[in-house]
């Protein structure tokens, strides 16, 4: 190799080792970058002209995203995955028994073998930027971190706050990690350098590593550095995993081990604990699953939905949202606080737009509270957000986002009054779950400029956005959708404008017959148990009563209507509206509610359902029901080119419901189990329940000619 992974420079005595690894977009700790490591380390540590090591990245937003995930995926049995593990731990043991001070400088993203690695160093200093996080995520592909995280982490920032970030495997920004003792030293970007010089001047001169105590305090006393506290810490913690993780992911609790064996027994047996965990863990079939999810969704972020180079995005600095409703508000919210543009917010009255600012300001105001932006930062992006109620102040947007009632024609009366307004080359996106947007562009001035923006309610915390090309959208508006899409932080799939579009066709008879079930009897709590515990967060049922039996009423007659027969709305939706059952927000439906609480399920459903409670449908047969009818819309609906691959299909059903990551998708999922025997349940289910689960001809053809969704 020409380029070298590491750059030595001695100034006055301190190494500056800068790691940018060529060719590669982000560092990562691949098996070159140790080999080299290994060199330059033993080179450093016999140099006499060198006192002390400052370790920098040389890449503009990552210190070092992590081991190489890609290396993972070569690895054929758990022997070869321990020996990965084992020889992390080495590399970064041999930096912490350094006779020398090294002081790791950290700006951009820190994450799993490259937090490990700062752990490993005697100092970190952070860059307070925005894009300073820190994390062990290793959990969520499946595996621990298996470098030292669960020996140094704990150490460093005591054992409730490391848990904290192993267990759930979420990051935290720089300020964060500063007040965790995370970091030791947290400055601007432009004087990181200079302080981590500075830091490793003053630590080769002292001897002793002066650092401010954290997990002190009466709390950390009493449960970090007691070992009967921190005999509670553990079993509370598993505890809270296991309810969690409903038994399908093994990594947290085996991180848990880790810990507990670490702090109880010594670095040492800690050490083994974690690299024979790591080892088992890698190997496993949800590690496997996740680390493919992994990987689509990165392929995701590069793909537009057009052929590379067909269409060039907008810059979106200003947009307009109309209709300041819950989908409105939430979808305006978002955008001021994540892509941070200007957002003008339009309905008919002034109550109206009032309420819905206030509702915008939500995650706002929640940053502050939680601290995660200043009052500066904070007064700043609420000064981004406007209201009006006429058509003032929409002649500069580059994006509209309509949020309107679910009506086509009022859609397309709002379509054409912004049409008078907009700028040339504007684009203007409809917020629907089930108009088609051909119906809604039809008869546009510019219909090449209308496209669909299918939103997940709450805006803010779901992670996927639909982007819905009409049949004369252009390149440019798709781009441009895509991207916005993704400064707002979603994970976006541009899929075909057919009923219902991916989501919430293949949820549609999945809700269908979960009503079906209802109304043979079936309890409530059984339905809902056998599907949280196949993995998904919540039941059908429950999520009716999320979603609104009203929505649920609408959009299961749009599907009616387009699909027949098939998808006729089970015959309990109707009786639960008539008895003005709305579910969450009317505080009734299939679940009671106490002030806002949900509470057991509502026992009068039956009655008013007609039907008598029957408790004899085992699990199986209610797994099998619900989920069979998923996987064959699924594979109807790919084979309709609703999705453009697989992949958008498996990520828009775990980023859109909730399938469960671990089983990869519902389109994995017929490849697990084959599309034969998917086939065959099918076929037996049609005879028992009726022809709506005749499996579909593209399945049957995948089934006879033995093709899979996924190649591999
Ligand atoms: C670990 O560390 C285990 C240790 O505890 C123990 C070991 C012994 N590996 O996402 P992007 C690639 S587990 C391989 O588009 P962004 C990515 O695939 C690891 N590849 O950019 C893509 O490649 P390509 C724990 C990686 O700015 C390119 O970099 N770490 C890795 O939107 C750009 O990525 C993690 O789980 C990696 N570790 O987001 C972090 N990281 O251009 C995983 C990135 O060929 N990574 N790539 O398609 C991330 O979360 C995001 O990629 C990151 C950047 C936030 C870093």
């Amino acid at each position: 190799r020409l380029m070298p992974i590491f750059q030595v420079t001695n100034e006055d005595g301190v190494a500056v080792v800068t790691m940018d690894l060529p060719g590669e977009p982000v560092n990562k700790l691949n098996a070159a970058a140790k080999a080299e490591f290994t060199q330059v380390f033993a080179a450093l540590a016999a140099d006499s002209n060198v006192k002390a090591v400052v370790f920098l990245s040389g890449k503009p937003g990552t210190f070092i995203a992590g081991a190489d995930i890609e290396e993972f995926t070569q690895v054929k049995s758990r022997e070869e995955a321990e020996v990965l593990s084992r020889d992390g731990q080495a590399m970064l043991d041999d930096i912490a028994h350094l006779s020398k001070p090294v002081v790791a400088a950290i700006h951009g993203v820190c994450l799993g073998g490259g937090l490990e690695f700062a752990l490993a160093c005697h100092y970190r200093v952070g860059s307070s930027d925005d894009k300073t996080q820190l994390g062990l995520p290793e959990v969520q592909l499946g595996l621990l971190p298996g470098a030292g995280g669960c020996q140094r982490l704990p150490r460093l920032i005591g054992l409730r706050a490391a848990l904290d970030m192993i267990l759930a495997g979420k990051s935290v920004r720089a300020r964060k990690a500063y007040r965790l003792g995370l970091v030791d030293e947290l400055v601007p970007q432009s004087i990181l350098r200079r302080t981590a010089l500075a830091a490793a001047h003053r630590l080769s001169r002292d001897s002793v590593v002066k650092r401010a105590k954290r997990g002190t305090g009466f709390m950390g006393l009493l449960l970090d550095r007691n070992p009967l506290g921190r005999r509670l810490v553990y079993s509370q913690a598993g505890k809270s995993v296991r309810s969690k993780t409903g038994g399908h992911y093994p990594a947290p609790l085996a991180a848990l081990d880790c810990v507990r064996v670490g702090l109880e027994k010594g670095m040492a047996a800690g050490l083994v604990a974690e690299h024979r965990e790591f080892g088992r863990l890698a190997v496993t079939d949800v590690s496997r699953k996740l680390v493919q999810i992994f990987f689509g969704t990165t392929a995701l972020k590069k793909d537009d939905g057009v052929p590379r180079g067909t269409g060039t995005a907008l810059e979106i600095r200003r947009m307009g949202v109309v209709g300041s409703g819950f989908m409105g508000a939430g979808i305006a919210g978002t955008a001021v606080s994540r892509a941070q543009v200007e957002v003008r917010l339009k309905d008919t009255d002034l109550g109206r737009v009032a309420i819905g600012l206030k509702a915008a300001r939500g995650p706002l105001d929640k940053g502050l509270t939680r601290r995660r932006l200043t009052k500066y930062d904070y007064a700043r992006q609420v000064a981004l957000l406007s209201g009006t109620t006429d058509m003032t102040g929409f002649g500069r947007s580059e994006l509209v986002v309509e949020a309107v009632f679910e009506d086509l024609e009022v859609k397309r009366q709002v379509l054409a009054e912004f049409e008078e307004v907009l700028p040339g080359g504007s684009v203007y996106a409809t917020n629907t779950s089930t108009i088609p947007i051909e119906r809604i562009a039809d008869g546009a001035a510019h219909p090449e400029r209308v496209i669909g923006m299918h939103f997940f309610s709450p805006v803010e915390k779901m992670p996927l956005l639909e982007v819905i090309p009409g049949k004369e959208t252009n390149a440019d508006t798709i781009v441009t959708a895509v991207h916005f899409g993704r400064r707002m932080g979603k994970t976006v799939i541009v899929v075909r404008d057919h009923p219902g579009f991916w989501v919430n066709r293949i949820l549609s008879p999945y809700m269908n017959e979960a009503g079906y079930l209802l109304k043979e009897g079936t309890p409530i709590e059984a339905i809902d148990r056998t599907m949280t515990r196949y993995g998904f967060p919540v039941g059908p049922i429950a999520l009716l009563d999320e979603v609104g039996i009203d929505v649920a009423q609408k959009a299961s007659g749009v599907m009616y209507q387009a699909f027949g027969e098939r998808l006729r709305p089970a015959p309990v939706i109707d009786a639960l509206v008539g008895d003005g059952r709305l579910g969450r927000k009317s505080g009734r439906g299939l679940y009671r509610y106490e002030k806002g609480k949900k509470k057991g399920p509502d026992q009068s459903v039956y009655r008013l359902l007609g039907v008598q409670r029957r408790e004899e449908v085992s699990p199986e047969t209610i797994e099998e029901r619900l989920l069979y009818a998923m996987l064959n819309e699924a594979a109807m609906a790919v084979g309709e080119g609703v999705v453009r691959s697989p992949r958008d299909g498996d990520i828009g059903a775990i980023f859109g419901i909730g399938f469960p990551p671990f089983r990869g998708g519902p389109l994995r999922v017929i490849d697990t189990l084959s599309a034969a025997r998917v086939v065959d349940v099918l076929q037996s289910l049609a005879a028992m329940y009726g022809p709506r689960f005749t499996p579909c001809d593209a399945l049957v053809e995948q089934a006879k000619a033995n093709r899979k969704f996924y190649p591999d």
